[in-house]
């Protein structure tokens, strides 16, 4: 075995890849990956500081999937490795189960952490926890300890959700229902990525006339909504569908493509010249855009490649995968709060009978479509709630409303998980009752890191009945999800018919 790499869902056989990585990774950078993580566990035994702190969270945040392929760049966080990795992977299955849960749930919440550093907000719970954690690794703890440590890591990132928004609402205002259109403009233009809203409004301060629109993709679609970024007038629409079709969507594209976070694919040469990484994103061959000592970013090789490549010559229709041609963003909780009392009315009339909360990551392998279905034969007397990237199953279908109020409701980010549990915890107080007995049903897609930092947050938070596909992930033990269906009874997905006529007849 050359290298062992399981975090993700598409692990080979779902198992493991030993050979090489199903997302592209190459032996060398896994391995080099490994070392980032054991210098940063030689690191959380030093006294917390900002400098070390940021460079935890960097670290960990660039091994997550889909993120860094560039060997050479990780090398520059590699020092004192003297952990060896494999003393877990190779280890007892059990303790390898729940030191995964951890550590990928700490990977997760880091990239939270880092969108909110960026602006500004920091948490020392948080903070210190990356120290905890990471130092738990290589501790010989007992099965209820890494079980405490598991739970601590969901409540601890409860805490950085709620710090990240925070941070985006109070730095560009709360979310706002918004139309967004998947046509593109026959002008320059640049198409963004990832999750880091900040990275976005400096290259819409550096962008302003300049004769270039700007589109979202993937996660950054909820940007949108914000106020003080929809504001811009050249942020016209989003860009394409899914994630995991960008090599066929960004296949000789007249325009450059910013990566700001996951999730990058291996690079193909028709698009190679025109794809920018930045932040914990790095990519061999493809130009990284550091930011200097303030934290500014100097976008002008992007810009100069847009201009050059000049964008369509004629407007470019995109529709979503079922043939939409628009989308609705901005459904945070200010928003749905704000017409709390007309979803409580309808569900006291007997109009709304059921909530689903349908989110997480999409994700290349067959079966997701899942997700489609799930949505698609939702009764017309429920309403779904959706976040992350996995919306792009279902978020262009048109499901109506009730009363009003449109059924499907984009919350935003993965992030944006936080909404979720905000409403849910508003609607039981209402209803003077636990979240667990609301008519609310949560059915979760993971893929990668940030999907693991958001259950443990929900088991920690005590919600039973997760319906969690399209596969379980291979680093959960069989022991440790007899605890995890014992105590949460968490499900795997089965089919959309079976798992909605179960849940619908409870
Ligand atoms: Fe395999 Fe996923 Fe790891 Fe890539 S990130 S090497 S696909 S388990
Ligand atoms: Fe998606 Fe990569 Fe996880 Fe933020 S962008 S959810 S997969």
């Amino acid at each position: 075995m050359s290298m062992f790499c399981f975090q993700c869902e598409q692990t080979a056989k779902g198992q493991g890849c030993t050979v090489c990585g199903v997302c592209g990774k190459k032996e060398d950078t896994a391995n080099l990956q490994d070392e980032v993580i054991s210098s940063l566990i030689e690191l959380s035994k030093t006294k917390p500081n900002d400098e070390t702190t940021l460079k935890i969270i960097e670290g960990l945040f660039t091994t997550i999937t889909n993120a860094n392929f560039d060997n050479e760049s990780l090398k520059t966080m590699i020092k004192n490795p003297e952990y060896d990795m494999n003393k877990i992977w190779q280890g007892n299955e059990d303790v390898r189960s729940l030191k995964s849960l951890i550590l990928f749930g700490l990977k997760g919440m880091a990239a939270y952490a880092h969108h909110a550093w960026v602006l500004g907000y920091k948490d020392e719970t948080v903070n210190n926890f990356f120290y905890e954690g990471l130092s738990a690794l290589e501790k010989d703890l007992s099965t209820d300890e890494l079980i405490a440590l598991v739970l601590k890591t969901g409540e601890v990132n409860f805490k950085c959700m709620e710090m990240l928004d925070r941070a985006n609402t109070e730095t560009y205002g709360n979310p706002e229902p918004t139309k967004v259109t998947k046509n593109i403009e026959a002008k320059p233009f640049i198409v963004i990525t990832g999750h880091d809203l900040h990275d976005l409004k400096m290259l819409l301060e550096q962008t302003k006339d300049k004769g270039i629109n700007i589109y979202t993709h993937g996660e950054m679609l909820p940007a949108l909504a914000y106020p003080e970024l929809k504001k811009y007038e050249h942020l016209k629409g989003n860009f394409g569908t899914a994630w995991q079709n960008q090599q066929k969507e960004f296949d000789n594209i007249p325009a450059p493509i910013l990566f700001t976070t996951n999730c990058i694919m291996p690079v193909k040469d028709s698009y190679k010249d025109r794809v920018f990484t930045t932040a914990a994103v790095h990519y061999p061959q493809c130009t990284y855009i550091k930011a200097d000592n303030n934290g500014y970013k100097d976008f002008t090789p992007v810009i100069n490649k847009a201009l050059e490549l000049g964008g369509y010559k004629e407007v470019q229709k995109m529709p979503g995968i079922n043939g939409g041609e628009s989308l609705t963003v901005g459904f945070g909780h200010h928003t749905v709060l704000s017409v709390a009392d007309k979803v409580v009315e309808a569900v006291k009339s007997g109009a709304l009978k059921h909530i689903f909360l349908v989110g997480g990551c999409d994700g290349a392998k067959p079966g997701r479509n899942y997700y489609t279905e799930f949505v698609k034969q939702t009764p017309k007397n429920t309403l779904v709630l959706t976040c992350a990237c996995g919306k792009y199953r279902f978020n262009d279908l048109e499901l109506g409303d009730i009363n009003g109020i449109p059924r499907l409701l984009d919350l935003g980010q993965c992030n944006d998980a936080y909404s979720g549990i905000k409403i849910a915890v508003e609607l039981a107080k209402v209803f003077n009752c636990g979240v667990n007995d609301l008519p609310l049903s949560i059915v979760l897609s993971w893929y990668e890191q940030k999907a693991v930092c958001v259950l443990l947050t929900l088991l920690y938070l005590g919600i039973q009945n997760i319906k969690l596909g399209p596969s379980l992930p291979a680093f959960v033990s069989p022991n440790v999800l007899n605890v995890l269906v014992d105590k949460f009874k968490i499900a795997p997905t089965t089919t959309p018919e079976a798992d909605l006529k179960e849940i619908l007849t409870k």
